[in-house]
């Protein structure tokens, strides 16, 4: 057990792919921008179906209000394929708002591979997580539970039992985790998205008031989350 851990959390409240990750591998080793770079899934937009154009407007509107406030943090949407729609959304939005393209970038990869598979550096990871905090159930999920080990689940359990939609958790990552070791992560942000798969608890029945509002929150959440650790 390390001691000093803290568990933070929230309570209430044109180029092509391959060049531009090329780019954005470079540009983290020159300055050490990774230990100060979040890479984040887009939450709740495949298991959960959301509504992909919804969900692009609140990630380009929440990373452009975050990154305002702080200069020296670097956000990252990681997507698994190169056709991903949420990606090419949030990048011609990103692009029309005029946000800083080396602040906030899309990635093509596997989050659990961004340093050995995409030369990316990322000390904060987000997942996509369910409300119980457990591994498995497929999507982003069970791959950063299998990639980080078992050492994940019990940094987790200290750090809460339960998520409500709307909310993140931040674990310290243990360094004997395959994840912290391989990839440099050094924290995971659990983080709860809204659902609306009548197969998953917490079913919005398509109310997209509250599921935005329940996006809104969980974005700022995990943002203000990440601020914390590298504040
Ligand atoms: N690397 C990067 N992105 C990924 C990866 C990966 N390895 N795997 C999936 N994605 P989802 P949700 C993308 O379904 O909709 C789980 O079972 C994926 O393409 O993982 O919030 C939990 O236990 C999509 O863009 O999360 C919950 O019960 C994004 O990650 C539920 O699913 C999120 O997809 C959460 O559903």
């Amino acid at each position: 057990v390390e001691a000093g851990i803290t568990c933070q959390m929230e309570v209430e409240k044109g180029l092509d792919d391959k060049k531009e990750n090329e780019e954005h591998a470079k540009e983290s080793d020159s300055d050490n921008v990774g230990s100060r770079t979040l890479a984040f899934p887009s939450i709740s937009t495949a298991d959960f179906q959301f509504d992909l154009d919804r969900a692009s407007d609140i990630i380009v509107d929440t990373a452009a209000d975050f990154l305002q406030k702080f200069d020296n943090v670097r956000l990252v949407l990681v997507d698994l394929s190169e056709k991903s729609r949420i990606l090419s959304l949030v990048k011609q939005k990103a692009s029309k708002k005029s946000i800083d393209s080396s602040r906030f970038v899309t990635f093509v990869g596997d989050i659990t591979q961004l340093h050995t598979k995409g030369g990316l550096q990322c000390s904060v990871i987000a997942n996509a997580a369910n409300w119980r905090l457990k591994p498995g159930g497929g999507g982003v999920n069970a791959a950063i539970f299998n990639a980080a080990g078992e050492s994940l689940q019990h940094a987790t359990k200290k750090c809460a039992d339960a998520l409500r939609p709307g909310t993140s958790v931040v674990v310290p990552l243990p360094s004997v985790s395959p994840l912290h070791q391989r990839e440099g992560v050094t924290h995971v942000i659990h983080v709860l998205g809204p659902n609306m798969n009548p197969m998953r608890p917490d079913y919005l029945k398509n109310d997209y008031t509250k599921g935005s509002k329940i996006l809104h929150e969980a974005y700022n959440s995990l943002f203000e989350n990440f601020a914390s650790i590298v504040q």
